[in-house]
């Protein structure tokens, strides 16, 4: 396991000699920000972070995302050009030694939730997601708690028009599509593909999602069994579906599992909850449990904090901030080692 933390390139309000400080971290998780979706990435732009974590003492190993253009979920004919743009961008991260990278295919929007501020008893904050505030959302003119105003009313409005007639199905065949496209250039590079659950994992604003249960994932393995082909473990996105068995799931793809994100939820009701400090006892993900899983089965992935509340004080991005995701880093750095040590001495 290799412990990573995002980072947000130059713009991040948290210093790359802070994510050092963690103990354990060996790297950061990145991204060029400032190319818009369907265009190659300047391999200066990547050699700049590269060069920048490496003067921190990290590594920059895993890319946290290469966005996937809509034309391409779509399966519009303008896909072929925007699938050799991926390809050329696969090749040039190998190229700065980059061995993983982090993306989805959701429709449209990425992560959902209803609050970015939701207060905790002890005065901390987190992300949630109720039922009741999201039906109460105005669906003909979306406005969406910490997602990126990249799209104005009309544009969203006609790209959720373009994906009525994209079913469950013709989703699943463009992300196939998309696979076999890439994947000759992940061969060349040796870069593993991590695919990122659905967040929450069930349809939204009528659009489908494929990603976020067991069967998806073993219809995906059996469609391109490239093991470039693998999946980003993230067990708040799967685990906000209660449908999930996660220490089971964990288990069963921990060898497909090219990076883990870690993060803990806590219910209110069958479908509310908000997210919470990573430990075990703090929610209903079991992590400990997880942990354990991956690895028993022979996960030798990236492993990263992931959302955290915001503490004493801080006012850092939503789910980003600094102390609670290296309070997490901190606690799953001990339960490795623990899981680790049991298992060498085959307890
Ligand atoms: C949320 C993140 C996601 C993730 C993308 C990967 O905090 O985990 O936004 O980066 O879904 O493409």
């Amino acid at each position: 396991m290799k412990l990573t933390f995002r980072w947000y390139g130059e713009k991040d309000s948290i210093p790359l000699s802070y994510i050092k400080q963690i103990q354990g971290m060996t790297g950061v998780v990145t991204a060029v920000y400032d190319t818009p979706v369907g265009e190659v990435w300047d391999i200066e732009k990547l050699l700049r972070l590269k060069e920048l974590a490496a003067a921190a003492g990290l590594e920059m190993e895993v890319i946290e995302s290469i966005p996937v253009h809509e034309d391409i979920k779509l399966g519009l004919p303008t896909r072929d050009r925007y699938i050799d743009v991926y390809r050329q961008n696969i090749l040039n991260c190998g190229k700065v030694g980059v061995k993983c990278v982090c993306y989805n295919f959701m429709p449209v929007f990425d992560w959902f939730r209803t609050d970015l501020c939701y207060k905790h008893a002890d005065g901390s904050t987190s992300l949630s997601y109720s039922e009741a505030d999201f039906a109460k959302l105005d669906k003909k003119n979306l406005r969406l708690p910490g997602w990126d105003e990249s799209y104005t009313p009309e544009q969203l409005n006609s790209l959720l028009e373009a994906y009525k007639g994209v079913t469950h199905e013709k989703l699943f065949e463009n992300l196939v599509y998309f696979l076999n496209g890439i994947m000759p250039a992940c061969d060349e590079a040796d870069v593993d593909m991590a695919i990122h659950p659905d967040d929450p994992p069930w349809d939204i604003f009528d659009l489908p999602r494929i990603v976020g249960r067991e069967s998806d994932y073993d219809r995906l393995f059996a469609a391109v069994p490239n093991k470039h082909n693998g999946i980003t473990f993230c067990t708040g996105s799967l685990g906000a579906g209660r449908f999930n068995d996660l220490p089971k799931m964990a288990a069963k793809y921990a060898k497909r599992t090219y990076f883990a994100h870690l993060r803990q939820l806590k219910f209110v009701n069958d479908t509310d909850f908000y997210e919470n400090g990573h430990q075990t006892a703090e929610g209903n993900v079991d992590i400990y449990a997880i942990v354990k899983a991956l690895v028993e089965n022979g996960f030798t992935g990236y492993l990263r904090p992931d959302h955290g509340r915001n503490v004493w004080g801080e006012e850092g991005k939503p789910g980003y901030g600094l102390y609670d995701r290296a309070m997490g880093a901190a606690y799953l750095a001990g339960l490795f080692e623990a899981v680790e040590k049991d298992l060498a001495k085959g307890k």
